[in-house]
């Protein structure tokens, strides 16, 4: 797919629109895309708990500002079998931690970053969801690392990371703490967005 840019400006600041923000959302299956953008949008706009297969776009204005979220389907989890952590936890997919597998997505669900077309032209940010229930192993790394290399080098610098499941994480046992017992290719992750 061709580079998006990253659209600093949304043109027409000075008009009767008001400034705008457009926000991408990507991440793995299940990792709690649709459920972060209904609530960013404060509704239940899309359909969440059941798997998204196509891109899709929703509207609100908040404090004055109209905010675009687009939704995607998970991103494409590349077969590793070196990655022995891949099959037996990492396709337990869902917020749920004891959620049955899950079949791939299928195949003609469209690849996430289709998502950027829907915010022309481009995203002003890519939040990279995370559930915090799921392993985030360096096959996952790697399907951030294509994703965002899809839709060009430069989407690191305004891409960070949205963890969900938090609510599931241990009485008393922090984000930060999560990250650091987590793994290198969490930490790799959120380093790469530069901590955002
Ligand atoms: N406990 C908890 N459950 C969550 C959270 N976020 C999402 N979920 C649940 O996780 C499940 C999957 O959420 P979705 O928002 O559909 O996930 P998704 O990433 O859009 O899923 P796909 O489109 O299939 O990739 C749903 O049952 C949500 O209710 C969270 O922060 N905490
Ligand atoms: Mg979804």
């Amino acid at each position: 797919m061709a580079a998006v840019s990253s659209a600093s400006d949304s043109g027409d600041h000075r008009g009767r629109h008001p400034p705008e923000r457009r926000l991408l959302i990507l991440g793995g299956p299940q990792s709690g895309k649709t459920s972060t953008a209904n609530t960013i949008l404060g509704d239940k706009v899309f359909d969440a708990g059941t798997e998204t297969t196509h891109s899709n776009v929703g509207q609100t204005e908040i404090y004055g500002r109209r905010v675009t979220v687009v939704d995607t389907p998970p991103w494409a989890i590349p077969s590793d079998p070196d990655d022995d952590t891949d099959g037996e936890n990492n396709d337990s997919a869902g917020a749920e931690s004891d959620s049955p597998p899950r079949p791939p997505p299928s195949l003609d669900s469209e690849g996430p970053c289709m998502g950027a077309i829907l915010c022309p032209p481009g995203p002003h940010a890519i939040l990279l969801v995370v559930s915090v229930t799921q392993p985030f192993t360096d096959t996952q790394r790697r399907a951030a690392e294509d994703q965002l290399g899809a839709l060009g080098g430069g989407t690191w610098r305004y891409s960070m990371v949205l963890f969900t499941g938090v609510d599931k994480l241990p009485k008393g046992v922090f984000i930060e703490e999560h990250i650091a017992n987590t793994g290198d290719a969490l930490q790799w992750l959120v380093e790469r967005c530069g901590s955002r």
